[in-house]
């Protein structure tokens, strides 16, 4: 059961040069979009799935309905392709729509009437005969459409949230998830840095990273492979009773200067005084770009996540050749 993306800001999105930013809790798009990229946990590769559901919370600043086509989420193939579409289809209504290839056509499977601000879950399923297409607002069944022939899908490898509403105001972002599993009612929490943790050998330090909304213009670097930059985070308060631990993540925005090494770092998470990195080096981007990596099991164990003290450890950042 794999968590493939879990973020609220741009420390985990990849963003559209304009018209995207962040806050201390949420993403926003103004015109611009911000992506989501599937990535798999277990060997840290970013790759395209044939089953995922996607989970976010929108509110659109501005309360207009959109015109015909507007994209609130659009998914793409690993080849870089739009598979899949939730738009506006009239009013505040909404549709769901995937492509097939062998037609070169949109298939429209189902919509609802007005729906707008609140919690989407959306589920792909790519299947040459057990395709299938569901969608799910503030919990509620929208529209679910079985034995599709999907197939020429191929697979679905990133989301782009897009906007919700017309006109000049905000669609803001927040709870954003993808996963292998149902993800209705699930939230996301952040830690930003409060202070550096108990080893820093990278230039600068948490006050260059804390940032909400994010800045580029101050930032932490690293000049040697091997270098540690490791941080202290609020403390989170126990989850609800019932309530289970995913998946932790550490996103950075982050980026390579072009210069000798390193150009690579590697996430971190320190459990009861043991470091644990991350299988894969982080992706990174030409420029400043979010970067997400996921610890859908706790390393210390090998097991679900289940103390809370483990997610309230140091977490960073390990510089690579
Ligand atoms: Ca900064």
């Amino acid at each position: 059961m794999a968590t493939y993306f879990a973020g609220s800001t741009l420390d985990a999105l990849v963003p559209s040069l304009s018209g995207c930013g962040d806050t201390a809790a949420t993403v926003w798009t103004d015109g611009g979009y911000a992506e989501a990229y599937v990535t798999d946990p277990i060997d840290g590769v970013q790759k395209g799935v044939t089953r995922v559901w996607s989970h976010m919370t929108v509110v659109g600043e501005a309360y207009q309905a959109p015109s015909n086509g507007l994209r609130l989420l659009t998914w793409f193939n690993e080849a870089g392709a739009e598979v899949v579409r939730l738009q506006a289809a009239g009013g505040y209504s909404k549709q769901l729509a995937f492509f097939n290839t062998k037609t070169s056509q949109w298939v429209n499977v189902g919509g609802t009437g007005e729906c707008s601000n609140g919690t989407y879950d959306v589920l792909i399923v790519v299947h040459p005969t057990a395709g299938r297409l569901a969608w799910f607002f503030n919990g509620n069944l929208a529209v679910d459409v079985r034995g599709l022939d999907t197939s020429s899908i191929g697979n679905v490898a990133k989301m782009r949230l897009g906007r919700v509403q017309d006109w000049s105001g905000k669609s803001t972002f927040s709870n954003v998830l993808m996963a292998s599993y149902n993800t209705i009612g699930h939230t996301v929490r952040r830690r930003a840095p409060s202070a550096n943790g108990s080893v820093m050998q990278w230039a600068g330090g948490y006050g260059d990273v804390d940032d909400g909304p994010v800045d580029d213009s101050d930032a932490i670097s690293a000049s040697n492979v091997g270098e540690v930059a490791r941080f202290v985070g609020p403390v989170f308060t126990p989850t609800s009773t019932g309530n289970v631990i995913k998946a932790v993540a550490v996103a950075a925005r982050i980026r390579n200067d072009g210069d000798v090494v390193p150009t690579n770092a590697r996430a971190l998470l320190a459990i009861g005084g043991t470091e644990y990195q991350a299988p894969k080096n982080m992706p990174i981007r030409a420029g400043f770009a979010g970067s997400v990596t996921v610890f859908d099991v706790d390393p210390s164990t090998g097991a679900p996540w289940s103390s809370i003290a483990n997610v309230n450890g140091e977490f960073g950042l390990k510089a690579i050749e």
